[in-house]
């Protein structure tokens, strides 16, 4: 994770008189007012489909009352966006200055101090620390005068450490702090990351101060560069002035999780990328002030942004840092931290889901999960079977699973089933409706745009928005290339979806996963999809075929009580997937893995498959986010044995 550097403290004068108006609600009635208190001044606005029709014909009026009721200003914009999506120019609240950690923290500190603003949920089950609104800003404040008397500047870049290829980040962001921890703790086991740090800022010489948190008792060597930073923040003021940013201040970079080629540094800025977090979270998710928000991602992944830290902070509510893994000690840790916390809103990855099923329902009922409303599910497809556990088991049928769709790129969840309405319809496994805002578009191959209701194609997105991220570190014109090039006008995301006639979205996958056998396409998905009983999870590639131009591989991980000979298995499957697509999508292979190598949010990474039976070692590329590396060693030894 990186972070600009930022100073903070304090509410003016002037953000207490805008929080003073933000807060006097009186006049606010009737239904549209009751569902989205934002909308009650809008013309015309009725219901959710006549906000969404508002949301895109009157962007800015729309965009500008947001902003105007969630966002604490230290001075105010004077052009809500400044945008062209063809140039790939992403513009919003220009002018305006605030803070972000005075939106997150000080205004909270004002009306409930002593609320909880973070649920530390340490490895060790039973341990949780609970820190309030005034402990945070407190710790801020300290942190922020230490970073200032050490010489850090407003537009500095300070580099977060938590994932590997450090070295390469570092220099790509030109930090010249580093922050990290002496060992991290995951699942029991303790982890150098100090070391690692060493290592990589032994090679950048831009790097003058390496700021050590002590999380566990296991002394380091301290070198010239290094900081004991809770020594040092402990003789730091508890005050600290809030520096005014302008909107468009760079507020963190972050590297995609690198499923497909080079990682890029993503830009993410001050205003639009905190109003969209705070809106979706409060939205999507149904938060209510004084929830306990439980969003169980790595905080390293735009998902632990988003939902653990700006958008919970920036409504006030208490939100949990979960440290440890879903089987740690046991595979019950999820729903016992939920019945220990009182979790009202759950939000985790289907790879989490499909492995805690494996282990069966038992895990789940041991624990009380009455406090859940709001069940979310984020990163990949959730395929049926791990949706109708999640809805039934884990919800106990009650909860609503929110299937939210978005990117690093998009800032904060763009397709999700509910947005404002508690009582919509729900499809299992699809992600459903756009956000406020929104608009999806499905393009073909030539760029035309769909415009029938029923239709599947590359998903785009046909108007900017606050929370999109602005460019990529260092190449703009890669961001352009990437994004808006693809389909002039709109913004590519790189996946494909279908939408019904409802005008619902399911999103289909990322669309470099399409194979082409014998002139068919076919999405790796699909096939994946025909799992037979025996299977836990599955990974579909293609790769080049003498004959049919490409070939269909498949790779299957089996259930812990699978009782199945491997040919009887390798019939079942070819059936299933000939019966249900076509003969010619049945694998040709189908190797049997102990598991999949996986990004650390749980992505399959089917580039390094495609390399292994490509054959193409040398190709492999950046590892640096698989969850495990060992899991590549296991699929090239089975590679061998397969074919
Ligand atoms: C938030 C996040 C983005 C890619 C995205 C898509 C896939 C995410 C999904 C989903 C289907 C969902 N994805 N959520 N696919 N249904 N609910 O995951 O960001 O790590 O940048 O990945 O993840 O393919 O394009 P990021």
């Amino acid at each position: 994770m990186w972070l600009r550097c930022t100073s903070r403290r304090l509410l003016t004068p002037f953000n207490r008189a805008l929080k003073h108006g933000r807060l006097n609600a009186s006049s606010w009635s009737g239904k549209v007012a009751a569902v989205m208190p934002e909308a009650a001044g809008f013309q015309g606005v009725t219901d959710r489909a006549t906000l969404q029709e508002f949301s895109h014909a009157h962007s800015d009026s729309f965009w500008a009352a947001m902003a105007n009721h969630r966002l604490t200003w230290t001075s105010a914009y004077d052009t809500v966006q400044d945008c062209d999506l063809r140039r790939g120019k992403v513009k919003w609240f220009v002018g305006g200055k605030l803070n972000v950690s005075v939106n997150c923290l000080d205004r909270h500190v004002l009306t409930c101090p002593d609320r909880v603003a973070l649920i530390w949920e340490r490895d060790e089950p039973g341990a949780e620390v609970k820190v309030t609104y005034r402990e945070l800003l407190e710790m801020t404040c300290r942190l922020g005068n230490l970073l200032r008397r050490r010489g850090v500047k407003k537009g500095d870049c300070v580099t977060i450490y938590i994932s590997d290829a450090l070295a390469e980040r570092i220099r790509d962001a030109n930090s010249s702090t580093v922050i990290t921890v002496n060992q991290g703790v995951r699942g029991g086991k303790m982890i150098d990351l100090k070391k690692t740090v060493d290592a990589a800022v032994d090679t950048c010489p831009n790097v003058r101060q390496v700021f050590v948190a002590m999380r566990t008792e296991t002394p380091v060597v301290m070198k010239d560069r290094d900081v004991a930073m809770e020594e040092e923040m402990a003789h730091e003021e508890a005050v600290c002035e809030p520096a005014a940013m302008d909107s468009e201040d760079v507020l963190f970079m972050l590297y995609t999780s690198g499923s497909t080629g080079k990682p890029k540094g993503l830009v993410h800025t001050q205003a639009g990328y905190l109003l969209y977090a705070s809106l979706t979270h409060k939205y999507v998710f149904d938060y209510h002030d004084g929830d306990v928000f439980g969003c169980v991602a790595d905080i390293g992944w735009i998902t632990g942004h988003s939902y653990c830290v700006y958008g919970p902070l920036a409504n006030g509510a208490t939100t949990v840092l979960f440290e440890s893994t879903p089987i740690y000690p046991d595979p019950g840790r999820y729903w016992e931290t939920v019945q220990r916390l009182q979790i009202n809103q759950f939000y985790g990855a289907p790879t989490a889901i499909r492995l805690l099923l494996k282990y069966g329902d038992q895990w789940v009922h041991k624990y009380d999960r009455s406090s859940l409303k709001t069940l979310g599910s984020v990163g990949e497809p959730i395929n049926t079977e791990a949706w109708e556990w999640y809805h039934k088991v884990v919800g106990d049928g009650r909860c609503p699973i929110v299937d939210t769709w978005w990117q690093t790129e998009t800032g904060g969840i763009c397709i999700a089933p509910r947005p404002s309405d508690p009582d919509a319809e729900i499809v299992p496994g699809m992600a459903m409706r756009p956000f406020f805002g929104i608009k999806p578009v499905l393009v073909d191959n030539e760029g035309e745009e769909l415009t029938s209701k029923s239709a599947s194609g590359a998903l785009c997105i046909a108007q900017p928005w606050p929370g999109m991220a602005r460019t990529i570190h260092n190449n703009h014109q890669r961001f352009i290339e990437t994004y808006c090039q693809p389909f002039p006008g709109y913004f590519f995301t790189g996946d494909g979806a279908s939408r019904t006639e409802e005008g619902y979205y399911q999103i289909t996958g990322r669309l470099d996963d399409v194979i082409n056998v014998s002139g068919h396409r076919i999405g790796t998905a699909e096939i994946e999809d025909n799992h037979c009983s025996a299977v836990a999870e599955s990974a579909v590639i293609g790769y080049t075929h003498d004959i049919k131009g490409q070939g269909v591989y498949a790779f299957v991980v089996l259930k812990k009580e699978a009782d199945i000979t491997e040919p009887e298995l390798r019939q079942q499957l070819k059936d299933s997937v000939s019966k249900s697509i076509a003969k010619y999508a049945s694998p040709d292979y189908i190797q049997i893995a102990q598991r999949l190598p996986k990004t650390r949010s749980g992505k399959i990474m089917r580039r390094v498959l495609r390399n292994v039976v490509e054959r193409d070692l040398e190709g492999l590329g950046d590892l640096s986010t698989l969850d495990d590396p060992t899991a590549v060693q296991e699929i090239i030894q089975g590679h061998q044995a397969t074919t």
